[in-house]
């Protein structure tokens, strides 16, 4: 996108499709005058002040109305974007909120492009490049979790820690090379016991914020829960119970589901991504065997694996699942025996005393509630409070672990004995990385593609 910052633009802000009302919005210097050619209030808009509503009709350029409105003014810097900025209220549906942006647009204001309102309001300096990211996640956030996550960080408190460390980086920064202008004269500013002690307390605090990241993530992108056993064993049976709705399809006969589903459950307020998956056997067929090949991908990349078993065949009660000698470190494995109204109470009991256990039915719904408990205590179990969120984006985690890099460098050299000189080139470095992600030195590639992600008339 070729950055434009003196036109005037709109746009629908609302999502598509019918409602009580569509907003169009329109920021730029000639908002109010554009508004003015077609809107019929009681008074221009170009006498109103800012944060007042103001109801009329949208005319057509023949004067014809189109919708009766409501406009609000906001006047710069105190709006969205920090520029004019008008927003009219219509009536909400397809036809009538395009019709309005057409006539706007008619008016001379020009087409805005996906995120440009955000990038002007961070061009602006209303907000900076972390706060206008976490503008796009609150907006895209499917959990309570992820709207708490993302809305922390529209407060800005990410941008802060991250400008209190790079205050720091630039301090050390500066009394390195300030001690590198008396170095002659023998002098020392800062010991490098103290240049040391500081490098390592931001290195701590960076590490901290890194490991925050794996933790935002699932807050961010939900845990990937996998249904994986053999044929018929129930999974496609416990896919619905969870989900409280028909969506697999379930038959007596094994392998009937080849393709895998994908469905968003919350428990406790954390997003889980259930998946149903094909059954694991060999088999003859091509769609089975690349049903196969599909629940495989997917066991290798999720969070957490049901092994779903028959706990009505005594074979397969007894039999550990070939595919567990392939579990991942960092994924976790529950052992869930399906079909227990099949058999009698003692043998259930049986069953869960092992640990990482739960018996079920999908049929009688028995159990499921230990199996969404179960789920949820392992995200717990794994220190998945997301109340401490900092980091929930991977640009960031990504500036952060470069910065970390060259604090790290930074350490090393100065343990060498290395010069000022030296340790300060990695020192800015390092603060440099920080200043990426607060936007205060991004390249425009970068802003480019963060913006390209926003939908239009954000
Ligand atoms: N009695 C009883 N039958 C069950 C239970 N859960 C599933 N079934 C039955 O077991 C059969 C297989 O269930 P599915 O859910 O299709 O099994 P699946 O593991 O998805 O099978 P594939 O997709 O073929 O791998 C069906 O006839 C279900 O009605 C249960 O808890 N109790
Ligand atoms: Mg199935």
């Amino acid at each position: 996108m070729k950055l434009r910052l003196n036109d005037t633009i709109a746009a629908i802000a609302t999502p598509p499709g019918e409602g009580a009302i569509a907003v169009i919005r329109i920021s730029g210097a000639a908002s109010i005058a554009i508004a003015d050619r077609v809107f019929r209030g009681r008074t221009p808009l170009a006498e109103a002040p800012g944060f007042t509503v103001h109801y009329g009709t949208v005319n057509e350029s023949n004067g014809a109305p189109v919708d009766q409105v409501l406009a609000t003014v906001f006047r710069s810097p105190h709006s969205y974007t920090g520029e004019d900025q008008i927003e009219i209220s219509c009536h909400g549906g397809m036809f009538v909120a395009q019709r309005v942006l057409d006539i706007v647009v008619g008016a001379g204001a020009r087409q805005a492009e996906a995120g440009e309102f955000t990038r002007r309001a961070f061009v602006n300096g209303k907000i900076d490049l972390a706060q206008a990211e976490a503008i796009a996640d609150m907006i895209r956030a499917k959990s309570e979790k992820m709207r708490v996550a993302s809305f922390e960080q529209l407060q800005g408190r990410l941008g802060e820690r991250v400008r209190m460390l790079r205050k720091e980086l630039m301090d050390l920064c500066g009394l390195l090379e300030v001690d590198l202008d008396f170095s002659e004269e023998d002098l020392t500013v800062i010991a490098p016991g103290e240049i040391e002690r500081r490098l390592q307390a931001i290195d701590r605090a960076l590490e901290e914020m890194i490991s925050s990241f794996e933790l935002g993530k699932l807050a961010r992108e939900g845990v990937e829960v996998v249904l994986v056993g053999k044929p018929n064993a129930g999974k496609s049976s416990i896919f619905n119970a969870l989900l409280k709705e028909e969506r697999a399809i379930v038959t007596p006969l094994p392998g009937t589901t080849r393709d895998s589903l994908e469905e968003n459950l919350s428990i406790g307020g954390v997003l889980f991504r259930v998946h149903d998956t094909a059954g694991l056997r060999e088999s003859e067929d091509i769609a089975e065997t690349e049903g196969v090949r599909r629940s495989q991908a997917i066991m290798q990349r999720a969070d957490i694996l049901l092994d779903v078993i028959d706990a009505a065949t005594p074979l397969d009660r007894e039999d550990v699942a070939g595919w567990r000698r392939g579990i991942g470190p960092s994924q976790y494995c529950l052992a869930v025996y399906n079909k227990v109204d099949l058999i009698d109470r003692s043998a259930v009991a049986k069953l869960i005393q092992e640990p990482e256990s739960v018996a079920v039915s999908a049929r009688t719904g028995e159990g499921l509630n230990e199996l969404r408990d179960c789920l949820l205590q392992m995200v717990k179990g794994r220190r998945v409070e997301i109340v401490s969120i900092t980091v929930t984006n991977s640009r960031h985690a990504q500036s952060l672990a470069r910065a970390r890099e060259r604090v790290t460098t930074a350490l090393f050299s100065l343990r060498g004995g290395a010069t000022n000189e030296f340790i300060a080139f990695d020192v800015r470095d390092a603060s440099n990385h920080l200043a990426e992600i607060t936007g205060e030195i991004t390249s425009e590639e970068i802003l480019d593609e963060i913006f390209a992600k926003f939908c239009i008339g954000k």
